[in-house]
Formats: C-alpha cells, structure tokens, sequence
C-alpha cells in the first residue's frame, strides 16, 4: 500500500516528516499512516512539474494520448486491488468499486487517451492577405483538489484531459482518503508518464490544498467539493489570477410526475440518493413526488429503503456501506435534529444501525418529508443517505420548488409525457438533467453546475477547453 507523497516520479517522505492516520470507517481501525504534505512539499512538486512541462507539452500529442490508453489497460488489471483499496478506504460497497469506479477511472484514461490527438484549432477567414489560425495550448501547472466521496474516479476526472492536453499536474488527494490517488501515481510511472508529470501530495486542505490555491507558478486549479471551499480557493487564486474549475454542491432535485412509470421511478430514485451512501454531489437528494401518486410512490419507496443492506463494503452482499468519516455521520445525523425541528417527519430510518455494525459511520437510508422546500432539509447540502420529500400540485410548482435552492448540478424527471419532459429539461436551472433516469455519467458527456453549484465542466470537449488556452496566430501571406 503506498503512503508516501509521489513527487517527481518517486514515492517520498513528507519534508516534516509528519503523517495522517486513513481510517477505516467500517470500524474506524487505523489503515495506514499517510505522509502529509506542507509547503516544502507542494514547492518541490511544484518545482518538478515545471521542469517537466517543456518536454511532456511538446510531446506528439498521440504519443502522450498512448500512455494514457496504457494506464486504462493498467487500472483494469488491477481491478481487484484498487476495488478493494477504495472500499476500505471510502466505505463504498466492493461490488460498486469492482462494477462502478474502477471500469469508469479506466474508460476516463482512455476516453482522453483518444482525445489527445483529435482536440484542434481552427482556421479562421479574416481578411485577404492574412491567413488566422488557432492553436490550442496546455494552460501549464495545474493544481487539483479532490474530495474523499469518489477519490479514485475524480482522480481520472481531473487528471485525464489535463494531461492529455499536455499540462503538468500537481494533485491533493483528501486527507481522509488518499489510497487509491497514490495506487494510481504508482500506476502512472508504470504506464510511462515521465517524472515530474505528475505529482501527488495528500496532506490538509487548510495547508496544502489552500497553498496550491495561492502558488505563483501554478496556472489553473480545479477543485471538488464544498461551496464553502470553493469561495475560499477564488479568493485564495486571486494573487497570480488563475484559472479556475470549480464542481461544488449540489441538492439535486428529482421529479416524479403522476404519469411515471412508478416502478422505474421507485427504483431510479432510490439509486439516485442512496448510491455511495448519498455521498455525492449530484444525489437525488429532494425527491418531489406529484401530489396525486405521492402516497402510491412511498409505499413502495420506503420498504425499499428500509430493505437495503448496510455492512461491512468488504463483504461482497453489502449494499450500502458506511459514511466516509465519523465527523461526517455526526453531520448528517444532525439534519434529522433540524428535519424535527423543522415540523418534518421521519418516514424511515433516522438513526445509525445498532448491532455489530454500531461502532462504524454508518447511517441508516433516511427519508423524511418536510414541510415546505423553504426548509433547511430542502436547501441544504447533507450529503448521505438523506432524502428529503417535497410534494407538488402542477408543472409550475414543481419548477418554483426544484429551482428553488441556490444550487444547480443534477437533477431528474420522470413522465411519460414527451412534450412535458423535455419542457422542464429546458427549464431547470441545472447544468445536468436525466429525463427517466438518474446519475447516469460518461466521459464524453458534461458534467458540472451552474449557480452555487460551481461552473466550468469536466468530461468531453469541454474538459479539454477547460485545460487549454487559445493562441490566435495571424500570417502576412
Ligand atoms: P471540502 O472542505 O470542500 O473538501 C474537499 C477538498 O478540499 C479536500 O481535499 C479538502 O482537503 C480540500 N480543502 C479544504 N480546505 C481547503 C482550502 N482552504 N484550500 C484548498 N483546499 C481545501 O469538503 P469537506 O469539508 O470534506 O466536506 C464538507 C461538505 O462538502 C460535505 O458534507 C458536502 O456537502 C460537501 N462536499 C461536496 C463534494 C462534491 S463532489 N461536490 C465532495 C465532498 C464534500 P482535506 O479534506 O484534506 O482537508
């Protein structure tokens, strides 16, 4: 298991010396202690990310795209142990790390990896007498933040176009969740990027993360994770103006209309909240049902719920895993305090299991319906396995309420009336919609929120937009 900053292609210690314990958080055992990164450390990758850049940008970009198609290959012969690394590491069920995060880290690599040859400039009609073409140009070092939710897919997110268009990188995993990020670094030497490419130093966001923010030399940071945060890094990039990528918050709200097909709406936002334990940005986290087929919806809908599996995410049956810290439970668990307070109601769950599984983060799925979307539990971020039920009478209140908070990331439909689904697809203010579905990602397909939400977008051409700058060349012909 490595536990070392990968700086300039080698495993290192931390200048300090100092390390993090990773927890587990099934029974928050000590896994490993992890080097912890300071400034001297962020300045050394840094330092090594410079010195690689002249080479690695300049090199044929189908050449930098085959180490990236040779890393996909790579991920997927070590399915088994980066599964199993994250699931330890993240609480996520093995089956979802062997099914779900693993193949999509791999298809990323290799979606870029195709990429980096067939991303161009144009050539542009200007006056008679000059001939105007673009070019398209790495940005430089980029700095990239990830938070603990989805650490291994991230990492193939953020670092996948960067480096297929040519930018050196220096990345802070989450300080509670760096394992797989530096299985991957491993990974990366192996595929043959050069040293310096790449650079990892897992360590405080307080320290590295915010210094990685303000560092002169680096040109771009893109960062996951809260809004509060990503106010904090604007602020932070402001000294050298950097570019910035920001994929923040989100309160997903997800539609069901009284001509849905019921069962396939059942199922679809139960996946929608309760995948990864509802630790993710674009959750299903309000589910609004029509006022008409809400009480036909719950009663299939909570059984569910109450039927998934919390266990151990090493044990292949588990369905649901535990949260990813102990803090972070005590969080969520909070909201049921403020959905009470608030006049809610708890239809299910509401509380950790007991039993044998008592002394992990673990939260039982949660549904609670609240009494207006005005509510803390209808605006607020909770970011586990915590569904907040609002109820609506027509298409215009279900837009108030859904556009309703100051997010707008993912959020989902589902009516069998054609006119009707994409009307509100137009109307959403959200910069990702599934029409009968939920959370559905590809690489080639936008990804990214409007609003508090952030703005920029990973995946597809926009990513490599995202990670190049535009030079306008003019020739006196
Ligand atoms: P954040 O603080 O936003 O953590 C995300 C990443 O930012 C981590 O790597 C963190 O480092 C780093 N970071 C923290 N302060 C920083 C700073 N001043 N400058 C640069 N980087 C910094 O999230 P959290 O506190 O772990 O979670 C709180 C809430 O954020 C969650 O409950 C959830 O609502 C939201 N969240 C959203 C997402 C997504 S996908 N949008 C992901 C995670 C969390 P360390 O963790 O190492 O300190």
């Amino acid at each position: 298991m490595r536990n070392q900053l990968f700086i300039n292609g080698r495993f290192v210690d931390a200048e300090s010396g100092e390390t993090l314990a990773t927890l587990n958080p099934h029974d928050n055992s000590v896994i490993t202690q992890v080097a912890l990164a300071g400034k001297a450390d962020v300045d050394k990758a840094v330092a090594a990310a410079k010195r690689a850049f002249p080479a690695w940008s300049r090199m044929a970009a189908a050449d930098r795209g085959r180490i990236l198609l040779r890393l996909a290959e790579l991920i997927e012969a070590n399915t088994e142990e980066l599964a199993r690394l994250e699931s330890l590491d993240t609480g996520h069920p093995v089956r979802d790390s062997r099914r779900l995060d693993v193949p999509r880290t791999a298809a990323c690599f290799r979606y870029f990896g195709g990429m980096a040859d067939k991303f161009q400039g144009e050539t542009i009609p200007v006056e008679a007498g000059f001939l105007n073409y673009t070019l398209r140009e790495p940005v430089g070092i980029v700095g990239q933040v990830v938070p603990w939710n989805f650490p291994l897919m991230f990492t193939s997110w953020k670092m996948a176009p960067a480096l297929a268009a040519g930018n050196c990188i220096v990345m802070k995993p989450a300080e509670i969740t760096p394992l797989s990020s530096l299985k991957i670094a491993e990974l990366m030497a192996e595929a043959g990027i050069p040293e310096g490419v790449v650079n990892m130093v897992p360590g405080l966001g307080s320290v590295a993360g915010q210094y990685i923010a303000e560092h002169p030399d680096i040109a771009k940071i893109a960062f996951t994770g809260s809004t509060a945060t990503g106010r904090r890094i604007v602020q932070a990039s402001a000294g050298n103006l950097k570019k910035i990528q920001l994929e923040l918050g989100g309160k997903g709200p997800n539609i069901v209309f009284e001509d849905a097909n019921l069962d396939a709406a059942v199922n679809g936002s139960a996946w929608a909240i309760f995948h990864n334990q509802g630790q993710a940005c674009i959750a299903g986290s309000r589910l609004m049902l029509h006022e008409k087929i809400a009480d036909q919806f719950l009663d299939k809908f909570l059984p569910l719920a109450r039927s998934i599996k919390l266990g151990n995410p090493l044990d292949d049956a588990t369905e649901m895993g535990p949260l990813t810290s102990a803090d972070h439970r005590d969080r969520v668990l909070s909201y049921v305090e403020v959905a009470k307070g608030e006049g809610g109601k708890v239809l299910a769950g509401g509380a950790g299991p007991g039993g044998e599984l008592a002394g992990g983060c673990y939260v039982q799925p949660t549904v609670v319906h609240a009494q207006s979307f005005r509510d803390r539990v209808a605006q607020e971020e909770v970011f586990g396995p915590f569904v907040t039920v609002l109820t609506f009478k027509n298409d215009e209140e279900a837009l108030q309420i859904a556009d309703g908070t100051d997010y707008g990331l993912g959020s989902g439909l589902w009516t069998n009336n054609l006119q009707r689904a994409h009307k509100v697809a137009r109307d959403l203010h959200a910069g990702m919609v599934w029409i009968n579905s939920y959370k559905r990602v590809n690489p080639g397909s936008p990804f990214g929120g409007v609003g508090q939400s952030g703005y920029g977008r990973e995946m597809g051409f926009d990513a490599m937009r995202e990670y190049t700058q535009v030079k306008s060349v003019w020739v006196n012909v």
